[in-house]
């Protein structure tokens, strides 16, 4: 690998195709224009407060969620920047109800892209940090013809590559090709994406718990007797500490460099909590994984749910390994008691 100094996405990504002869450099061109719709969409986020792109469209997507102004955006521009590089087959947005096809004259690509354009959008007016998350997959379905829900509906295991940009202090992009995290920051003073963290590991076990304690009485006993313990011990002689963003991509981005948890559970009025599974779940498992951190949802790695639906949502439970497998250790222990009673 090149000097570190000045590794420019670009350049992190050719280099990682030398380590792989199989890689055909398409899924390089994929991250960099990627890199290019983050780059166009940060913009439009850190000047979102000066023009008028805030509030609310009056529209609600499917799922019933107020949209903003800036999700359309990112959305459209993802679609634009990705939709004539003959690199897919298909796409999906976590803000359309039905797969995306190419325009009728596009080359039909291998591969098949789903994304949430802009996650944590509620948060935008707060000026809180949002992000995009992105998936990608090998088509599956047969010929060369535009693809089908089949080629959307994969396990997650099956990813090639998974990430995300956070639009924060500033607008870091974070990626995995299976095969080591990466993390690159944006220098606005030339709009490069430059490598700020190299094969990110994540801790074994850490100190912050992530989760909406709002919704604490809507938990099975076994997540509140997890959460109980952990205010009642300490990690490495501190007191444990509760972090909650609200925004999936920032919460999820601290955890990853940080350790620990985040935990979204199904409870008893949404069993399986908010989530989706395909846009926010899946690469986040992936890119988590990859860093050596664990992924459930409660009982079964992320990676592994067969999915059924487009939007279907799960509940998650992600971070650090050791963490990860005590919360699931405490619900079964909960479950177990509930059946022998
Ligand atoms: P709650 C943002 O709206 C989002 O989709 C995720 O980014 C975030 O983790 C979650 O919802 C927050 O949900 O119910 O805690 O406000």
């Amino acid at each position: 690998m090149a000097t570190k100094r000045f590794m420019t996405l670009p350049r992190h990504i050719l280099e990682g195709e030398k380590l792989h002869p199989g890689a055909t450099g398409e899924l390089s061109a994929i991250l960099n224009q990627l890199g290019l719709a983050a780059k166009v969409i940060s913009l439009e986020v850190n000047k979102a407060g000066l023009v008028d792109i805030l509030g609310f469209t009056g529209e609600t997507n499917y799922s019933g969620d107020q949209v903003k102004k800036l999700d359309i955006f990112a959305h459209e521009m993802l679609v634009k920047a990705m939709d004539h590089g003959g690199h897919f087959c298909v796409m999906a947005s976590e803000e359309e109800e039905d797969i995306i096809h190419l325009p009728p004259h596009h080359k039909i690509g291998k591969y098949v892209l789903l994304f949430d354009p802009l996650d944590g959008s509620s948060n935008i007016d707060a000026n809180v940090s949002i992000g995009t998350i992105f998936s990608i997959y090998r088509r599956v379905s047969e010929g060369n013809g535009p693809g089908t829900l089949e080629d959307c509906l994969q396990p997650g295991y099956k990813q090639v590559a998974a990430g995300y940009v956070v639009y924060g202090s500033s607008t870091v992009l974070v990626y995995t090709a299976g095969h080591g995290v990466f993390g690159f920051t944006l220098d606005p003073s030339f709009g490069e994406f430059l490598l700020s963290h190299d094969n990110i590991k994540i801790p074994k076990r850490g100190r912050i718990y992530s989760i909406n304690e709002g919704n604490y009485n809507s938990w099975d006993r076994g997540l509140k007797n997890y959460i109980k313990y952990l205010q009642a011990n300490k990690f490495e002689g501190k007191p444990y500490q509760a972090r909650y963003i609200g925004s999936m991509v920032a919460d999820i981005h601290r955890t990853l460099l940080y350790g620990g948890i985040f935990m979204y559970p199904g409870d008893a009025r949404n069993p399986k909590g908010k989530l989706r599974l395909m846009y926010e779940c899946n690469p986040m498992a992936f890119i988590v994984e990859s860093a050596g951190g664990r992924a459930t949802d409660g009982k079964k790695r992320i990676l592994e749910i067969q999915p059924t639906a487009l939007h279907q949502r799960t509940p998650i439970f992600i971070g650090s390994e050791e963490d990860v497998l005590l919360v699931e250790k405490f619900m079964r222990e909960a479950e177990l008691s509930n059946i022998e009673k």
